[in-house]
């Protein structure tokens, strides 16, 4: 390993608990056949990515431990959006599942054994298998952020980090989602969906003021948060009620958008 891998290890082992994927003690052995194969065949510094295609090779005594990958079962322009951006910004090692967004797929017995309320994303961790995108991004920054993206738990800028977290998926966004139901089922109760839409706007007056003076939602440094809102965002702006009477947010989300790894995760 590289001094960087090593020091990259060092600090997965100190974090490091019970992790999936673990390798026994015999596997010092097949790690060292596979080093000697690699080199053999010219390869220069052996990254743990380049050996096993993983996150990070732990030396732990005597043994080798190795993580699993982080695995995201992803429909383009839906939630699974946010833990595929979030990687992207860590530099992490990852696995996109494309899946099937019918509504067949979504109730078969096969994709409820790994969400349950057939919805995406779904995201799996070596023997952990959990849905909801937000709870994602938490454990992505918990496991493997290593203090980067958020502020340090515990402080008043972690409590504006989750609340504005919170606010993206559970009050934003979700006046939208029931109009979008009733659109859906052929029930369209104007003054229902216009009450929806109305609940919409005065949300986004509250992004569109909390960036009136910064760059991004905790100020200058771009965070998870900012993933979080990012998705509510574009969605919003998809449904046409993100529009010019939000400028600042606008302006926002188009920062955002300019991110490489937001442009991938969107193009994913
Ligand atoms: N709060 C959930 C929402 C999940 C959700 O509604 N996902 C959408 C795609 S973005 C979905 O699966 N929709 C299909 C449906 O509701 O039937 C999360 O953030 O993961």
């Amino acid at each position: 390993m590289d001094s960087a891998g090593q020091a990259h290890a060092a600090q997965g082992a100190a974090a490091d608990t019970a992790l999936p994927g673990e390798v026994d003690r015999g596997s010092v052995e097949q790690h060292h056949r596979r080093v000697g194969w690699l080199r053999r065949r010219g390869a220069g510094q052996l990254s743990a990515n380049t050996l096993y295609g993983t996150r990070d090779v732990l030396p732990h005594n005597i043994g080798l431990r190795i993580h699993a990958m982080l695995k995201i079962y992803h429909v383009r322009g839906t939630r699974s959006v946010r833990p595929i951006w979030l990687c992207y910004e860590l530099d992490l090692p990852f696995e996109i599942e494309p899946i099937d967004f019918s509504a067949a797929f979504r109730n078969s017995a096969e994709w409820r054994a790994i969400s349950p309320a057939g919805k995406v994303p779904a995201m799996t961790d070596g023997d952990m298998t959990m849905f909801e995108s937000g709870a994602m991004v938490d454990y992505i920054l918990e496991r493997y952020g290593k203090g980067r993206l958020s502020p340090a738990p515990g402080t008043a800028e972690s409590a504006i980090h989750h609340q504005w977290c919170w606010f993206s998926e559970a009050t934003l966004v979700r006046p939208l989602g029931l109009n979008r139901l009733l659109k859906h089922k052929g029930e369209s109760n104007e003054s229902l969906a216009a009450d929806a839409e109305e609940k919409a706007r005065v949300c986004l007056e509250v992004v569109d003021q909390a960036v009136s003076d910064r760059d991004f939602l905790l100020g200058s440094q771009f965070g998870a948060a900012d993933i979080m809102m990012g998705y509510s965002l574009a969605l919003i702006a998809s449904l046409k009620v993100l529009d010019d009477q939000y400028s600042n947010a606008q302006a926002y989300l188009e920062r955002l958008k300019r991110r490489d790894a937001c442009r991938r995760a969107m193009n994913a």
